[in-house]
């Protein structure tokens, strides 16, 4: 059966925000049986060892399926999906297509509304300048959760390199001419690793040559 860790308590401007309501909600779309482990915020649950060996970046929602562990609402709710059969096509467009969706929530739409919402929080009590510090401690708090998953392993999500290299590659190469990647000695050689690619370097190439750029003015 599949345990849902939600939040059992959480600070006040919190209640009704959290993204465990995704998850349960597509299990109660879809009917599967689940229990929920609440998990006090407050009493520094998420904090343990034990739930960073569950949640990567010790965040809410995540499930543990009968021993196959998981986190992010997106994954969540398309292995609720998939496993039901319900709310997802079953052909590969389709689904897909679903992915697509996804994707374009979590990673276009969100961070942006979710940076609005830093700033309205932090705006209220410090100088705009500072609301950059606060987004900066919190990217070293993500970086410092990759680190850790890097400890005993050279890629991100299997043994083999796979399209989620790919991702966190390209996602870390945005901060590549800041210092934010240098308390990190194990994401920075990750970092390294992916861009050592053949095919990234054939990638870079041909890009700087459609562009007109030579290379090393994009490396
Ligand atoms: N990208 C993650 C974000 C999860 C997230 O932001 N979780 C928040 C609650 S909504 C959390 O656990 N906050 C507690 C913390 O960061 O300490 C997802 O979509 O699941």
């Amino acid at each position: 059966m599949i345990t849902l860790y939600g939040f059992g308590r959480i600070f006040p401007e919190g209640v009704g925000e959290t993204k465990d309501l995704r998850a349960q909600w597509a299990l109660e779309e879809t009917g599967l049986p689940y229990r929920v482990h609440a998990l006090d915020h407050t009493a520094g649950d998420l904090d343990s060892d034990a739930y960073g060996r569950i949640s990567p970046f010790r965040q809410v929602p995540a499930i543990d399926d009968d021993g196959f562990v998981l986190s992010e609402s997106a994954a969540v709710v398309l292995y609720v999906a998939e496993k039901s059969g319900k709310l997802i096509p079953s052909d590969i467009q389709g689904r897909t297509r679903v992915v697509q969706w996804c994707f374009a929530a979590t990673s276009t739409v969100e961070p942006t509304l979710t940076c609005l919402d830093c700033i309205d929080i932090f705006d209220q009590r410090k100088a705009a300048h500072d609301v950059r510090a606060e987004v900066a401690k919190l990217a070293g708090r993500w970086l410092g959760h990759v680190e850790r998953r890097l400890e005993d392993r050279e890629w991100i999500a299997c043994t083999d390199f796979t399209v989620a290299d790919i991702m966190m590659a390209g996602v870390l190469r945005t901060i590549r001419k800041t210092d934010l990647m240098e308390p990190f000695p194990r994401l920075k050689a990750y970092y390294a690793r992916c861009h050592a690619r053949p095919a990234w370097q054939r990638t870079l190439a041909l890009y700087a040559e459609r562009l007109g750029v030579s290379v090393e003015a994009i490396r």
